[in-house]
């Protein structure tokens, strides 16, 4: 088989699973769920289902393929910049078995394109990276979905096995691991599907620093909420506390007082499991957890330090535990499970400095605004990061059990509003080291 013929055929192996993905999602729920609006920070189900088809249209077969395309009308109905989430409903959208026809049509004339394409002589085909970026964005909306059936109520749609119990060492870790101070690389020039914001690569000095092992689980974040974190002004910037006044935050989205807490996680009401990582937290309260706990949310650059610097050899990884695709042996990814695995699981996939979990699980809030790296060139569209750049998104790390292998690498950046607590989030806090320790 030559290299082209693997690289073709872990393409369709990608698109497939996307596609699978996505049909699990949309065919659990009826027309009339697909079609309601479950929040309006969310657009309806049918909207991504026919969006996700409108890009691949776009980029595959319209870019890389040159073809006219199919039903230009129905573009701009597509477009994320024309019409925020709330007023997605009251477009004429396609109809969910017109949305499906369509990714059905676009799909049968991508995987024909795919077949004669020799991935060269073209930036976007080199190395497949359109066909990568396209199984990326529909496996980014698998996960988004998947936030729309959390927000949903009504009777429960989705089940998965639970994660492992946690390995026989996990209430025996340290509290924290220690990173060395000094330069790594940071992002990648490499990585054939990397997008814009992960490069180039480049050297970032990191003085030394202290990461919690794990993430902070939900007993730690219990005792920050029964000390009343939630009360006290000194734990929050002046913004989280504005914040927290003005939507009457007391715990996590989702937790419920019932003389304990209980969490609903798709549907189903349960007591919340004391070792299992705090989820759907916004970056107001993890950062005000940090404060309350003497400690602070890690850099983006402390993170990927943590997550990638191999202190034997100076290099920096794809991934905590080398450079190998994530299994399900080192990591929670891909929707396999509906929820986090216990703090300290996935020995096999801890980073050399000995944190573990920091792929999969959880999403985690880091302090950093989201912005380009020095050498940055937006690529192939700037509305994918360019637009976004700024104060007002935080950086988030690792990825979560709702993120597609695909999409989760140890470069990957993904960023959100300090107050969105939809999202599959969680945090682990650090602190620097004292000049001793150096
Ligand atoms: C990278 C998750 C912030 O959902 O807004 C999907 C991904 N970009 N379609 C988002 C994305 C275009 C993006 N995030
Ligand atoms: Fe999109």
């Amino acid at each position: 088989m030559t290299d082209n013929d693997a690289l073709r055929e872990r393409i369709a192996a990608e698109l497939l699973a996307a596609r699978d993905r996505t049909t699990q999602l949309t065919s659990v729920v009826d027309d009339a769920d697909l079609i309601r609006q479950h929040s309006p920070i969310m657009s309806p189900l049918v909207w991504d289902l026919a969006h996700v088809a409108n890009q691949e249209e776009l980029w595959l077969l319209r870019e890389v393929g040159g073809r006219t395309p199919m039903h230009p009308e129905i573009d701009p109905l597509y477009d994320a910049f024309e019409h925020p989430r709330a007023e997605r409903p009251a477009l004429p959208l396609l109809a969910p078995i017109e949305a499906r026809g369509y990714g059905h049509e676009v799909r049968g004339r991508v995987m024909d394109l795919l077949e004669k394409e020799r991935f060269s002589g073209t930036r976007l085909t080199e190395g497949g990276f359109a066909f990568g970026m396209i199984a990326q964005h529909e496996q980014q909306h698998d996960e988004t979905m998947l936030a729309t059936h959390q927000l949903r109520t009504g009777p429960a749609a989705l089940s998965a096995p639970p994660p492992p119990p946690a390995p026989a060492d996990a209430a025996t870790l340290p509290a924290e691991v220690f990173v060395p101070g000094g330069p790594f690389t940071m992002g990648t020039s490499t990585e054939p599907w990397a997008l814009d914001n992960e490069r180039p690569a480049h050297a970032v000095d990191v003085p030394p620093f202290y990461l919690d092992t794990t993430p902070v689980t939900n007993a730690a974040y219990a005792e920050f909420i029964a000390d009343g974190g939630y009360d006290d002004p000194r734990w929050w910037t002046p913004d989280g506390w504005a914040h927290r006044q003005r939507a009457g935050l007391i715990a996590p989205l989702f937790w419920r007082w019932e003389g304990e807490w209980v969490q609903v996680t798709f549907g189903l009401s349960a007591p919340v499991i004391p070792n299992e990582p705090v989820l759907h937290v916004s970056w107001y309260e993890a950062d005000a957890y940090a404060r309350w706990a003497g400690r602070r949310l890690p850099t983006e650059a402390e993170w990927e330090k943590a997550a990638r610097h191999d202190t034997a050899t100076g290099r920096s990884r794809r991934f905590p535990w080398g450079d190998a695709d994530p299994t399900p042996e080192v990591a929670n990814l891909g929707q396999r499970h509906l929820r986090p695995a216990p703090a300290g699981s996935y020995p096999a996939g801890a980073a050399p400095c000995g944190a573990r979990q920091l792929i999969g699980d959880v999403w985690e809030w880091t302090s950093s605004d989201f912005e380009p790296y020095p050498g940055f060139t937006a690529w192939p569209y700037k509305e994918y990061s360019e637009v976004f750049f700024g104060p007002e998104y935080k950086v988030l790390r690792g990825g979560a059990f709702s993120v597609s292998p695909v999409a989760c690498r140890g470069t990957f950046r993904n960023w959100d509003y300090p107050i969105r607590r939809q999202i599959f989030a969680g945090f682990r806090t650090a602190r620097s080291a004292p000049p001793e320790a150096r």
